[in-house]
């Protein structure tokens, strides 16, 4: 398979992140991709290349608001503008527009917009933050287009991750939403009907909220019950898509603690739903935060389960696109993405 990778993402590297009262180190580090880069080295799986471009502005606004992006772009000058000493901290937002408040009107104020723009404070923005998000953006256009002349499978190999990053919010480290930038790039090369899967322990909000009026892309979760679980306000098994969307979005909450025989009955739930849709690409929104040692996960997936998890998925026999989504057990997330990429890389 092909494989994009993103050497700017090691200039996103947030120092921390709010939880609990506290600010404590990322989970979000560069090494997590890093040790996906070894691992690969090890057990090679096709090309490794590299985006020369930030991708096309047009390509970014068929997800994302146009002022978000401009907000993005823009975001470090502004925080730097409001005192130079910001230059050494990173930006976090405090204060956010909730049930009743106006989010039309863009306040003057920095602190306002970051949080007009973003749904919690575990996603700090940096200088290097729009350079890396926008070369993720890349890889995963990229594996798109490769896709679209006939490459099987493609693999983004980016961070910062993806999925809960919506038309005009960040949040839950994700910035700009890779996964369904490459759905839509999909659907623009003439790809009638694309399915999104998402097996990240996290619910990929992102990418619900932005297709969950569309029946053109079918959107399917596998996460934690987010009565309990992160984002907490997205994920439910009753949010079934919306307008034309209706019946077009699948929600498989699992209670914390969830094994891998439990865990794999939802994959084959959700593979039923991709197969029954008539889906003729798939984007893959590859989280292993799934893995039994995930420092800030629930469920109980082993490093050789994510073989069988890759074969059953490869079993659609679909092209299909693969983002690099979650995973914070750094010392094994290399071995665990590999693990999954494996069959798909063989058929
Ligand atoms: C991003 B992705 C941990 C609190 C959780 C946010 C988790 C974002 C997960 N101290 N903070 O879906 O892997
Ligand atoms: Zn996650």
């Amino acid at each position: 398979m092909k494989i994009f990778h993103n050497p700017l993402h090691a200039q996103h590297a947030g120092r921390q992140e709010m939880y609990r009262g506290r600010l404590v180190p990322c989970h979000e580090v560069p090494d997590r991709l890093d040790h996906v880069l070894n691992e690969l080295q090890r057990r090679p799986m096709g090309d490794l290349l590299t985006p020369n471009a930030a991708p096309e502005r047009s390509r970014l606004e068929r997800v994302h608001s146009a002022r978000y992006l401009d907000f993005l772009a823009s975001a470090w000058d502004q925080w730097v503008a409001v005192d130079p000493a910001n230059a050494a901290l990173d930006a976090l937002p405090s204060v956010w527009p909730v049930r009743g408040f106006r989010a039309d009107v863009e306040p003057e104020n920095f602190a306002a917009r970051m949080g007009l723009y973003s749904f919690d404070a575990g996603t700090p923005l940096m200088a290097g933050t729009w350079a890396a998000a926008q070369m993720g953006a890349a890889c995963a256009l990229a594996a798109a287009d490769a896709v679209l002349v006939g490459e099987r499978r493609a693999f983004a190999l980016t961070r910062p991750p993806g999925h809960h990053a919506g038309p005009d919010f960040f949040g839950g480290y994700c910035f700009l939403n890779n996964a369904a930038l490459a759905a839509q790039a999909l659907r623009d090369g003439g790809i009638e009907r694309v399915a999104v899967l998402d097996v990240d322990y996290h619910h990929g909000n992102g990418t619900q909220s932005i297709f969950y009026e569309r029946a053109d892309v079918l959107t399917v979760s596998i996460h934690g019950d987010p009565r309990t679980e992160y984002p907490f306000f997205l994920g439910h098994a009753d949010e079934l898509g919306a307008g034309d969307g209706a019946g077009f979005n699948l929600n498989l909450p699992l209670p914390r603690g969830t094994d891998w025989p439990t865990w794999r009955a939802a994959l084959h739930t959700a593979l039923d739903a991709v197969r029954g849709f008539g889906a003729q690409a798939l984007v893959l929104a590859a989280g292993l935060d799934t893995f039994e040692g995930d420092p800030i996960s629930g469920f109980h997936l082993r490093s050789a389960d994510y073989l069988q998890v890759g074969a059953d998925i490869a079993a659609l026999d679909l092209p299909t696109v693969i983002t690099f989504e979650g995973g914070y057990a750094v010392a094994e997330v290399g071995v665990n993405a590999v693990n999954l990429l494996q069959d798909l890389d063989a058929t």
